[in-house]
């Protein structure tokens, strides 16, 4: 796991993993270099904190207005509902000489929330949303860490949570 993502906001010893906790990771393809980068973090933060290799799986999607739509198919299945796992969405948008990133990061955004709340299902927003390329690397294992790490234990924590209340 990156030293970078535990510079702020989530911080992993406060976390413990859920027996049996199923996640995928679902990473879209447009700015590959940024989304491979939160990709790698994640998987490697979920098998850092114990989560077994067969209890990954990895998804790819076109861009990340695609991300909700594998993310409501993942999150209806058992072994992803009501706390038996999570769902991890990784994507870069950045913005452009038009107003797209503004459309997709906000649609995105609620599509993801809403699909949560829908099947119980923690559905992790890792997407960064960026004026600037430099700014993404920057938070894709850069100074500003790894949102795709950052995402990943959300996710874990966010299983606890729904156990102890489900
Ligand atoms: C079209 C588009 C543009 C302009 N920029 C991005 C981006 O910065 N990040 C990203 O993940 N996807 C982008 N896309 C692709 C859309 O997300 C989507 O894949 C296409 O519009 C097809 O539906």
């Amino acid at each position: 796991m990156s030293d970078n993502s535990t510079k702020k906001g989530i911080k992993p010893t406060k976390i413990s993993l859920s027996e049996g906790a199923r996640f995928a990771v679902v990473a879209a393809r447009w700015n590959a270099e940024i989304t491979d980068a939160l990709h790698d973090a994640a998987v490697e933060t979920l098998q850092g904190q114990g989560v077994p290799d067969n209890f990954i799986e990895t998804y790819r999607v076109p861009g990340a207005f695609e991300l909700p739509a594998a993310a409501a198919a993942l999150s209806r299945q058992d072994r992803y509902a009501n706390g038996a796992g999570a769902v991890i969405c990784l994507g870069a948008v950045i913005k452009g000489d038009t107003e797209h990133d503004r459309f997709i990061n906000q649609s995105v955004a609620e599509a993801l929330q809403r699909i949560a709340a829908e099947h119980l299902t923690p559905v992790m927003f890792g997407v960064l949303t960026c004026n600037t390329m430099e700014q993404a690397r920057e938070r894709a294992g850069g100074v500003h860490g790894n949102k795709g790490a950052e995402a990943a234990l959300a996710a874990i924590e966010m299983v606890s949570v729904l156990r102890s209340i489900c």
